[in-house]
């Protein structure tokens, strides 16, 4: 087969091979110059778009397949620092055994995985622990409110274990969150938890009636799903800014952890 070959330039310093172009004789050397060939033909045509097109996204996926390997890894190892320095705070690292408001004994590993906004308090309390406690059930009310939220588990520790039995919690919780978890036990028992969180609780001398005031640390604090304590949020704060503040937690919690959770 034959047909015609046109190069661009000098041929003798090399010039481009042109295919195709019409048979042009007589014409300047650095101009495309054609003669008719009987080489071997000239094969199948070059990649066609779709190929081009189809190689550029295996390219383009490739890289952004490295990218995300790289970028994945860099929060996890963001996320095992602050892993680290967290448990470096100290606060909340012991673990406790407690009864629920239903008798159930409950451990602190039963909360691993989820999200606790935890208060330590006693239910003969007059006023600071049910403002507490509304406080923080009206912010996991609002957090419940907001589907990009995983639930938040509110939960009360009593420092009265004398008087706060699991019937008294039981009572007690309904006031509140539907999901609260009122935890009682043993003073020793109960004592450990609230050493754990570093809470100050001291009982008042007992008027006539045998009835006393218990003072004690009056804080809300936030747990991770890996159990570590994560804030505090003192009787300043108000249930919006607590809101904002877990909510904010949960966000860059979950951009270093993108591994959706467990059940
Ligand atoms: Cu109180």
């Amino acid at each position: 087969m034959s047909w015609f070959r046109c190069i661009v330039g000098d041929v003798r310093g090399g010039g481009r091979l042109l295919r195709g172009l019409p048979q042009s004789p007589g014409l300047p050397q650095r101009t495309p110059r054609c003669f008719l060939s009987r080489g071997p033909g000239p094969g199948p045509p070059g990649p066609g778009l779709r190929t081009r097109v189809g190689v550029g996204l295996l390219v383009g996926g490739g890289l952004l397949a490295a990218w995300w390997f790289v970028d994945s890894e860099k929060r996890q190892n963001q996320r095992r620092r602050r892993v680290e320095q967290l448990k470096q705070v100290s606060l909340g690292q012991g673990v406790f055994s407690l009864l629920d408001h239903r008798g159930q004994r409950r451990t602190k590993a039963d909360f691993l995985g989820r999200w606790v906004l935890l208060y330590f308090g006693f239910t003969h309390c007059p006023d600071i622990c049910p403002e507490e406690l509304d406080k923080l059930s009206a912010a996991v009310s609002a957090l419940d409110r907001d589907a990009s939220m995983p639930p938040v588990q509110p939960v009360f520790i009593t420092v009265d274990p004398e008087r706060d039995d699991a019937a008294a919690l039981d009572r007690y919780v309904k006031d509140f969150h539907p999901r609260l978890i009122g935890l009682t036990g043993t003073p020793e028992e109960v004592k450990h938890a609230g050493r754990d969180y570093r809470v100050y609780a001291s009982a008042g001398p007992k008027d006539e009636d045998g009835d006393y005031i218990v003072d004690h640390t009056i804080l809300i604090y936030l747990i991770s799903p890996d159990g570590l304590f994560l804030d505090y949020y003192n009787r300043m704060k108000s249930q919006d800014q607590i809101t904002e503040s877990v909510r904010n937690h949960i966000k860059n919690y979950e951009q270093l952890d993108p591994q959706p959770e467990g059940p």
